[in-house]
């Protein structure tokens, strides 16, 4: 069956159902198309319709939102420094700034639990990240543990950071 090789009328009703249906990309491809190529009509649009399409690079973690919240974060031998020990819940930005001269990271714990994490953040590196957080205490730190060439381990929580961080 060939759409566009119907009557005007038809055609004009056709378009105009493509439009109520899938927006005005329809009515472009059977303007342009003729009898010798069928591969230009409406067919295969209301298909993907029927298959909603589902992106499998999703994280699968939601994005939480925009920020009512920021918190800046200071990462240095040894130290974690916020730039406020306490926020409203909500969506909180935390923009990591390693100010200091190896690698660190920023991990927000909750009861020892790590809910999320900025990586491997290299000496001068500034990164954030945006979570949802509820009324509570958390702990803010860096959880690198380097083993150094005489086999001594450098463990940067126990060093000192890490600082508690409030949420109410
Ligand atoms: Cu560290």
């Amino acid at each position: 069956m060939n759409f566009c090789s119907s009557s005007s009328l038809n055609a004009l009703r056709l378009g105009a159902l493509a439009i109520v249906a899938l927006g005005g990309a329809i009515l472009v491809a059977c303007d342009d198309s003729d009898a010798s190529e069928p591969e230009a009509t409406a067919v295969a649009d209301p298909e993907a319709e029927a298959h909603p399409t589902v992106d499998p690079n999703a994280t699968p973690t939601p994005d939480p939102g925009p920020a009512t919240s920021t918190v800046k974060v200071d990462l240095t031998e040894w130290s974690v420094s916020p730039s406020k020990g306490s926020v409203a819940a909500g969506v909180i930005q935390f923009i990591a700034d390693n100010t200091g001269g190896e690698t660190h990271e920023l991990a927000i714990l909750k009861d020892g639990e790590v809910l999320a994490e900025i990586e491997g953040l290299s000496a001068g590196h500034v990164q954030a990240m945006r979570i949802r957080l509820e009324p509570g205490a958390y702990e803010l730190a860096c959880l690198i543990v380097e083993t150094e060439p005489d086999g001594t381990k450098e463990d940067h929580h126990e060093l000192g950071m890490h600082t508690k961080f409030e949420v109410r």
